[in-house]
């Protein structure tokens, strides 16, 4: 608990775009969550270099997508939205926890395992250690709900296997976290093959919606989207890419998917797509001029970016210095 609140962490990496899928998914839910829980919301920019960047991109990326937390309603004054490279304690806790997690544990992860065969030319010992970073993050703060996507559970029970593994040898150190995974947009499909998840990291820029597209490369994207020869619209698995249409069409107006098949009952696919594109539209325009106009405002952003460092690092050292007590560093002279 802090300030009578359970507290809520999460994350996510600069690497790429952001993509519709990620709005609709993530961070929308994240708005819907930031009154009831104290929040943490940060730019893992550490765990971004477990791939090569390019140090420029990175840091551009990193402060768009920091903006962009904060164009899609996340206030700054009341969630604490910060990069995770300005808040030291979260390599210093990783160092501890390292010594508290299993090689073999670690052997088990799938995301290793995809990005080491992906990166073959550069399986770093921090791609090994990925997910003792992101206990890092997420122990730090005493952290009671975590919302991730279905992709990043796996982490998270790591996460709790290592606190409940500290706390067994030390007492209650860690308050042991939960997953929150969100009811609608959980899964937005690729525009190009609705099979797969729509991806940031896809290299064909027409199977995703990023979040900075201009109304016409939306409407062309839609258009493009690969459906299939039925030509009725129905919401059902065995039409993927109507099916998938038809979820962004709901996730962005909030209708149900029965009332939207009524809706669109006779008509055909091009007229499917016209709307979702223009249902999009209605979502990323707002959000791009907000993006906009926070960008201009770069004295003001800075100071977010100052002040919300330093409130995550003051609660990030109370845990830290718990910890290093507990496994028995020597006590910092006053
Ligand atoms: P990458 O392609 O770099 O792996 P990604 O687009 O899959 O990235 P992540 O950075 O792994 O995105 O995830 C950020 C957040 O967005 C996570 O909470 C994840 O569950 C969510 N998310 C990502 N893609 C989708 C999607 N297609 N539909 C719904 N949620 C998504
Ligand atoms: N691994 C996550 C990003 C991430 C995260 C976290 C999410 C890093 N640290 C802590 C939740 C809590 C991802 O790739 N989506």
């Amino acid at each position: 608990m802090m300030n009578g609140k359970k507290v809520l962490f999460s994350g996510m990496q600069a690497t790429g775009n952001l993509t519709l899928g990620n709005y609709l998914g993530a961070l929308k839910n994240w708005v819907t969550l930031n009154e009831e829980y104290e929040c943490f919301y940060s730019v893992v920019d550490m765990h971004s270099i477990t791939v090569r960047q390019d140090p420029a991109t990175l840091r551009k990326r990193a402060r768009k997508l920091l903006t962009i937390y904060i164009a899609a309603g996340l206030d700054p004054e009341k969630n604490c939205i910060y990069y995770q490279s300005h808040v030291s304690g979260h390599a210093e806790l990783m160092w501890i926890l390292n010594c508290f997690t299993y090689m073999g544990e670690l052997n088990r992860m799938t995301q290793f395992k995809d990005k080491a065969a992906k990166h073959a030319d550069n399986i770093n010992a921090g791609l090994f250690t990925y997910p003792v970073l992101m206990a890092a993050d997420i122990l730090l703060y005493q952290t009671d709900v975590v919302p991730v996507g279905i992709d990043q559970m796996q982490h998270l029970e790591i996460t709790r296997d290592i606190a409940e593994r500290f706390n067994n040898l030390y007492g209650d150190v860690f308050t042991i976290p939960e997953a929150y995974v969100g009811k609608v947009g959980a899964k937005i499909m690729s525009l190009q093959d609705p099979t797969k998840k729509m991806s940031k990291s896809d290299e064909n820029p027409n199977a995703s919606i990023y979040l900075m597209d201009d109304a016409d490369t939306v409407a062309r994207k839609c258009r493009r989207a690969v459906t299939d020869s039925e030509g009725v619209i129905l919401y059902r698995d065995e039409q993927p890419g109507v099916k998938n249409l038809l979820s962004i069409y709901c996730a962005c107006t909030g209708k149900q998917p029965e009332d939207a098949v009524r809706e669109f009952d006779g008509q055909g696919y091009g007229a499917l797509k016209d709307a979702v594109a223009e249902t999009v539209n209605a979502v990323l325009q707002p959000l791009q001029a907000e993006v906009a106009r926070i960008e201009q405002d770069k004295a003001w952003l800075d100071s977010i970016i100052k002040n919300n460092a330093e409130k995550a690092q003051y609660f990030a050292n109370k845990t830290l210095r718990k910890v290093q007590k507990k496994v028995g560093f020597p006590e910092r002279p006053r």
